[in-house]
């Protein structure tokens, strides 16, 4: 069973995403990463989310470039939460992909990160959240990573400070 369902719109967005399931690995998340598109398999994506939902996944990430329909498709059916990722790559140098992904009508949300690589991150983090509401376990792995990225900020600012002097 896969708690988190990624869904990009393209192979070619892969690159851009695959952070997310190196974030979502690195926490014991389960997961399924797949290509579907809303436009070009509005039935595959139906499909999924529908056999997904009923597997029991309790989040949906999906990335999407361009007229990026993906997320709001997949938000207009399902009232899991949805966390939508802006890929580069448009017209408007992937504007128009965020502009598209955060702009859903009121009651239909879809959580909008940043595009790209740093999105892709903070989608699994947020996934993460959401499910450690409901899971002190890995609540507890979430804190325990927040204390290794805070140290590797003191070990950074220990090695500047010695290096430039003050
Ligand atoms: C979007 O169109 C995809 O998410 C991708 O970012 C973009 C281009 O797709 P390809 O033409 O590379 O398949 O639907």
């Amino acid at each position: 069973m896969a708690q988190v369902v990624i869904m990009m719109g393209s192979k070619s967005d892969e690159e851009k995403v695959s952070p997310c399931v190196d974030v979502l690995r690195s926490l014991g998340i389960s997961y399924l990463f797949t290509v579907s598109s809303a436009h070009r398999t509005p039935e595959r994506t139906e499909k999924i989310l529908r056999e997904q939902e009923a597997a029991g996944a309790r989040v949906f990430i999906c990335a999407a470039g361009m007229a990026a329909h993906l997320a709001g498709a997949v938000a207009a059916r399902t009232t899991r939460p949805v966390i939508g990722i802006p890929v580069s790559g448009g017209l408007m140098g992937g504007m128009d992909a965020m502009l598209a992904t955060v702009q859903m009508p009121p009651g239909f949300p879809v959580a909008t990160v940043a595009m790209d690589k740093a999105g892709a991150r903070n989608a699994a983090w947020l996934a993460a959240q959401i499910l450690a509401v409901a899971d002190p376990a890995l609540d507890e792995k979430i804190r325990a990573a927040r204390a290794r990225m805070q140290a590797g900020v003191e070990e950074a600012a220990a090695e500047i400070e010695a290096r430039y002097g003050c």
